[in-house]
């Protein structure tokens, strides 16, 4: 199944993201600490094209903090990239990193002229929220559903940084269907667009083989559900997820794991990992791959 929502105002959205990119010293992409490659958009990619990026990955309360941890030194072994892992629980370790990553990224600005940062990412990961962050007070709708901000928004820091905040910008079409569905499960694409019970079961079949202990906990089932749609049946039965003659209504039971999955009732979760490492140890310091160069 390839995922194809792409409304009208992004179109434009994109257009004024490539008009802008030229004359901003650092791209601000935001990414869901839960998915990070997932939620990386290969326009904001496109866009930003060799400009210095900070990818913050947010919501770093939602996820699982051994995951993010390798996501960050994941990400920052690509060439131009700075990450941080933030959290709305955090704001001001949130400011501080933000500050001192875009001066040191636009170090050519100098002293005297302020740092221009564009916030671009795919809709729903926290933009927004990062804008009202910084400004520490609320500039910027935000909302728990994707498309919430329509149009670009320029905002003026305290410390003479100048920020502009984005439409949550997907591409046309999600080929690859993990991601759309990771995409789906966390909340980036609108409910009216995906199939609750496909997606619930895609989820079902993650937490089973990676947080089976959160979900029995949950959920307080006896042992391990041998499959997503037992687990789903389970949640039907304990939850009041029953149809009439008392079969359960699976949709009902997806919709509402789709649910407490976002809102991080289950506990932290990640939905994608960094590759592993698989480069030779160093025999004489085994902490070290032996061919990292920089070693
Ligand atoms: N738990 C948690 N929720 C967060 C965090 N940051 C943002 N959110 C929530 O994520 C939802 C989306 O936030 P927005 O800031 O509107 O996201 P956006 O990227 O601007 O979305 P669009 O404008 O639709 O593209 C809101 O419900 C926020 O409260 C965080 O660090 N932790
Ligand atoms: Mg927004």
């Amino acid at each position: 199944m390839s995922l194809q929502w792409y409304p009208g105002h992004m179109t434009k959205a994109r257009r004024e993201l490539v008009a802008l990119m030229p004359s901003q010293d650092v791209m601000i992409e935001v990414l869901d600490s839960r998915l990070p490659k997932a939620s990386s958009n290969p326009l904001v990619a496109e866009i930003r094209g060799d400009k210095p990026v900070i990818k913050v990955l947010t919501k770093s309360d939602l996820a699982d903090p051994i995951a993010t941890r390798a996501w960050v030194t994941y990400l920052e072994g690509e060439p131009g990239v700075k990450a941080f892992a933030a959290t709305t629980e955090r704001p001001q370790v949130t400011r501080k990193r933000i500050a001192e990553l875009c001066k040191d990224l636009a170090q050519h600005r100098g002293a005297d002229k302020p740092v221009r940062a564009l916030i671009a990412g795919v809709p729903n990961v926290g933009k927004s929220t990062l804008v009202n962050t910084l400004m520490n007070r609320l500039v910027a709708k935000v909302g728990d559903k994707p498309a919430v901000t329509k149009d670009q928004q320029l905002v003026h820091l305290a410390n003479g940084m100048v920020l502009t905040d984005s439409p949550g910008l997907m591409w046309p079409k999600i080929e690859h269907e993990p991601r759309a569905f990771r995409l789906a499960f966390a909340g980036s694409i609108p409910d009216t667009a995906i199939d609750y019970l496909t997606i619930g079961l895609f989820g079902a079949a993650h937490l089973l083989a990676h947080y089976a202990a959160l979900v029995v906990g949950r959920y307080k089932l006896p042992a391990v559900p041998p499959s997503a749609e037992a687990l789903l049946t389970e949640i039907g039965r304990r939850r009041g997820g029953l149809r009439k003659g008392g079969q359960v209504d699976l949709h009902k039971a997806a919709e509402l794991l789709v649910h407490e999955f976002r809102a991080g009732v289950l506990g932290p979760i990640s939905l994608e990992f960094p590759p592993v490492d698989t480069r030779p140890l160093d025999p004489v310091d085994p902490l070290v791959p032996a061919s990292d160069p920089a070693a």
